[in-house]
């Protein structure tokens, strides 16, 4: 993985446990956010197999590896904050509380998937918990993301916006634009970039220039850095952000480092960028659900038995999300221009001109 060259303090990172966020947590709580790392990651695997198997179509897009990043941020969350992020997606629907089997039936095009079968992997929505997808253009969700805060500060809520994306993504046109607007509005968006090292086959350092946070400087947003391996870093640096945002409507755009062990889709070559020792090494010395693990152990907060306990259930649970979509029926032809268009779907509230769809 390439070395980003940091030169914020990483004191906080030396002990983040005993940040208030984190010391406020109770035994439960904390159980809880292992729990839900757990679940995203036999989710993935479960869904990683009924991909080779071929029940599910197109792209699948891992997030093994990076559970700390999405649990750690959204557990953060308040009723009015919100979250969107790119077609890495299944993780941050589990930690905003989706269940498994309206992703499983999402990712097997069946009709009780969160977007009724006609998003698959890469369009996971649930605008009942602030989850605003699931986005497949690199980049493309976060001029959506200071349209959420727009909205937020528009409505004069005490909310704010996380907008995730990747390490490729900084170089998007459309990502300079947004933080332009961001700043010059003060809008409370947290532009989060989940390094994983790669975009696609590409390691940042072929494809970008200087700091990825950094880039902040150049609006007067406020920018900074944190380890993704570690929960409780992750929620103590998000927590002060998401603070500034809710509280004095402060853009702010975080870079967290993280690691994902499969390729980018799992259709992809896995062996051409990347040393299998790498990933072996990510996985010995870094796994985020390992770290929380031991973490937990010494904390007596977990034991051998509740640990096997909660990655039995969360097997069991994905195990029974295939049943649930394997059972489920096809969306209909009838249904195809359904959810399209609100337009279309509301003909006697449209108010525009034109035609919605080819004949
Ligand atoms: C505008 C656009 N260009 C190219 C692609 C093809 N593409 C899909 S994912 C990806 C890499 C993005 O990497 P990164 O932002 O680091 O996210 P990660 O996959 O690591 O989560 C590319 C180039 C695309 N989907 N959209
Ligand atoms: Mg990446």
């Amino acid at each position: 993985m390439s070395k980003t060259t940091n030169a914020k303090p990483k004191a906080k990172e030396a002990d983040s446990a005993s940040a208030a966020i984190n010391q406020q947590l109770s035994k439960e709580q904390k159980i809880e956010l292992f729990r839900t790392m757990m679940r995203i990651r036999r989710f993935e695997e479960r869904s990683l197999r009924a991909y080779q198997a071929k029940k599910i179509g197109g792209f699948l897009h891992l997030y093994i590896g990076q559970e700390a990043v999405a649990v750690g941020c959204c557990s953060l969350m308040g009723k009015d904050d919100h979250v969107i992020t790119a077609y890495r997606d299944h993780g941050h629907a589990i930690a905003v509380g989706m269940g498994m089997n309206e992703q499983m039936a999402e990712l097997f095009g069946k009709a009780t998937g969160c977007s009724k079968g006609k998003g698959g992997s890469m369009h996971f929505f649930a605008p009942d918990r602030n989850y605003w997808g699931g986005h497949g253009i690199v980049g493309g969700q976060i001029p959506l993301g200071v349209g959420l805060a727009y909205g937020i500060k528009y409505k004069g809520l005490k909310g704010a916006a996380m907008a995730f994306m990747g390490d490729g993504a900084v170089n998007q046109g459309a990502v300079h634009e947004a933080y332009n607007l961001a700043a010059l509005w003060q809008l409370p968006v947290i532009f989060v970039i989940e390094n994983n090292g790669y975009s696609m086959g590409t390691s940042q350092s072929r494809s970008s220039a200087g700091e990825l946070a950094k880039r902040a400087e150049g609006y007067n947003m406020a920018w900074d850095t944190c380890d993704g391996h570690d929960i409780y870093t992750v929620r103590a640096t998000m927590d002060k952000y998401l603070k500034l945002a809710r509280e004095k409507s402060a853009p702010a755009v975080i870079e967290v480092r993280t690691y994902r062990y499969r390729g980018h889709s799992v259709a992809d070559p896995d062996n051409t960028y990347r040393t299998k020792d790498e990933v072996e090494e990510y996985r010995r010395t870094k796994d985020p659900i390992q770290n929380f693990q031991s973490r937990l152990l010494a904390e007596k907060v977990l034991t051998e038995a509740t640990i096997k306990e909660i990655d039995q259930a969360a097997r069991a649970e994905a195990e029974s999300s295939i049943e649930f979509a394997e059972a489920s029926p096809w969306p209909t032809v009838e249904d195809i221009q359904r959810d399209v268009y609100w337009e279309a779907d509301n003909p006697s509230k449209r108010t525009s001109a034109g035609r919605l769809f080819f004949d």
